[in-house]
């Protein structure tokens, strides 16, 4: 990690020049749609042709010629997540999809798990986990995944996006706190663990179905391990990480699409984010709420788009650490930066601008996601103080373990980030390999109290917490 942090501070001082130069045309894998504006895209701010309007950045990089470059249009920063083409009139620049399916993949593979622990649940087999973690279109497939009481509009995978699945966006970096282990051999092992104890009927249609014989709650490793190691992954490690290296200045794909490189990779990273296209409209209570709290039906056509209309998991844990905090607005933090970036990149602004935002955009990302294990570090301490009394809750204790440590797994993908390599090191050697049931009293249960204090002085330290927030999160 600390190579790859050197190497982003040398992209950071890559000339405009470069990014003229246009090195680099990624493709994103599969067929993305180039959107004409429709009735699901959120009405879009009037532009403006005065210079001095670009938001509180102050870039202003167009050269008053539109040449290949399209429009020389200078927008100001929108209040929603719009911007219209400078290459075709009409139409939007905006598409993500690919990241939406991956948001639902990620998201169905955790209510698939979820349901195996309820009443009356069937056996599955491996086949049907791989249906999601490797999905192809021809299995043709709809999301488990409900937006409340208002119908979703396109319930189908691949309606949204074709030529998606999670295993080809995945990590193989060997994740750490691990023996040596990569995501896809962890997953696979946890996968077949749940595959093997549903067919026993004892622990099917119970939480046993999902948690291993030393107490890992596989629903959630599984499911937070996928966040960071294909969505954060994707998000900071790809799309913010190699920014820079993408063109700006011409339509994609010979000027099939209707955006640059550098604006398509910046949506990528923003459809990874996972919110709403008008975020800033939900409150903390809203996002940290139930489905009918987290989507909206923004245009009025009695559905709910997933593309537009709807708040994945990374922004809605930005909603409930912003609830749950005092001082801190991730929610806002996190979005203006994602649209002062995508402002700037539109009017050709300064690396350094672009830079800025990127920077922000990743490190508010860290620390929605740090702050969500310091809250989980809490729930932990809370359970364990339970041990062996009356109130002692196991299905609870293992799951907010398991979302501490997953959590603190899915932080090593982001190399814009602050943590080093050896925080994360130390941080799962505070944490431990399970779940520890010691009563209070026993040295094991003290060691292990004073290891999670640690592990939340690793975070405090690192990311500049309060101490307020360390103690209520
Ligand atoms: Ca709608
Ligand atoms: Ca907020």
């Amino acid at each position: 990690m600390l190579h790859r942090k050197r190497l982003s501070n040398v992209l950071r001082q890559i000339p405009l020049v470069v990014l003229a130069a246009g090195l680099i045309t990624y493709g994103c894998g599969g067929k993305s749609k180039p959107q004409t504006i429709l009735s699901s895209d959120l009405v879009p701010p009037p532009a403006t042709n005065s210079g001095g309007s670009s938001g509180s950045s102050g870039s202003s990089g167009s050269s008053g010629s539109s040449g290949s470059s399209g429009s020389s249009t200078v927008i100001s920063v929108p209040t929603t997540y719009t911007f219209a083409s400078r290459f075709e009139s009409g139409k939007s620049s905006v598409s993500y999809g690919g990241q939406t399916v991956r948001n639902l993949l990620v998201q169905d593979l955790k209510i698939l798990i979820g349901n195996l622990g309820k009443d009356g649940a069937s056996p599955i087999g491996l086949q049907d986990l791989l249906d999601l973690y490797e999905y192809d279109d021809a299995l043709n497939l709809t999301s488990l995944s409900t937006a409340g009481s208002t119908p979703v509009m396109e319930p189908n995978y691949s309606a949204i996006s074709t030529g998606k699945n999670l295993i080809g966006k995945l990590s193989d970096d060997v994740v750490l706190g691990t023996d040596d282990k990569n995501a896809d051999t962890l997953l696979r092992e946890w996968f077949a663990l749940i595959v093997a104890n549903s067919q026993d009927p004892e622990k099917l249609g119970t939480p046993a179905v999902y948690t291993s014989d030393e107490g890992l709650d596989l629903s959630q490793m599984i499911n937070k391990l996928l966040l960071g190691a294909v969505v954060y992954h994707q998000c900071t490690g790809v799309y913010l990480n190699g920014l820079l290296e993408r063109d700006n200045t011409v339509a994609r794909k010979d000027g099939k699409d209707p955006y640059t490189s550098m604006e398509h990779g910046w949506d990528e990273a923003f459809g990874y984010f996972g919110a709403a296209r008008d975020y800033a409209r939900y409150t903390d209570d809203q996002l940290a709420g139930g489905a009918d709290d987290y989507s909206f039906d923004s245009n009025e056509d009695g559905m709910i788009d997933f593309k537009s209309e709807y708040n994945f998991g990374f922004s809605r844990n930005a909603g409930k650490r912003d609830r749950g905090g005092v001082g801190v607005d991730f929610t806002k933090e996190i979005f203006d930066a994602f649209l002062e970036g995508r402002t700037v990149i539109v009017n050709r602004g300064t690396v350094a601008d672009i830079s800025a935002q990127r920077q922000i955009a990743a490190e508010g990302l860290e620390k929605v996601i740090a702050a969500t294990a310091v809250h989980y570090i809490n729930d932990t301490l809370s359970d364990m103080a339970k041990n062996g009394t009356d109130d002692e809750n196991r299905v609870k204790h293992n799951k907010h373990w398991a979302e501490m440590k997953a959590f603190t797994m899915a932080l090593q993908y982001n190399p814009l980030g602050r943590l080093s390599t050896s925080d994360l090191e130390q941080l799962h050697g505070f944490m431990g390999e399970a779940p520890l049931y010691d009563a209070p009293g026993t040295s094991t249960y003290e060691a292990q109290v004073t290891a999670l204090n640690d592990a939340k002085d690793v975070f405090q330290s690192a990311l500049g917490f309060s101490a307020a927030n360390m103690a209520d999160w």
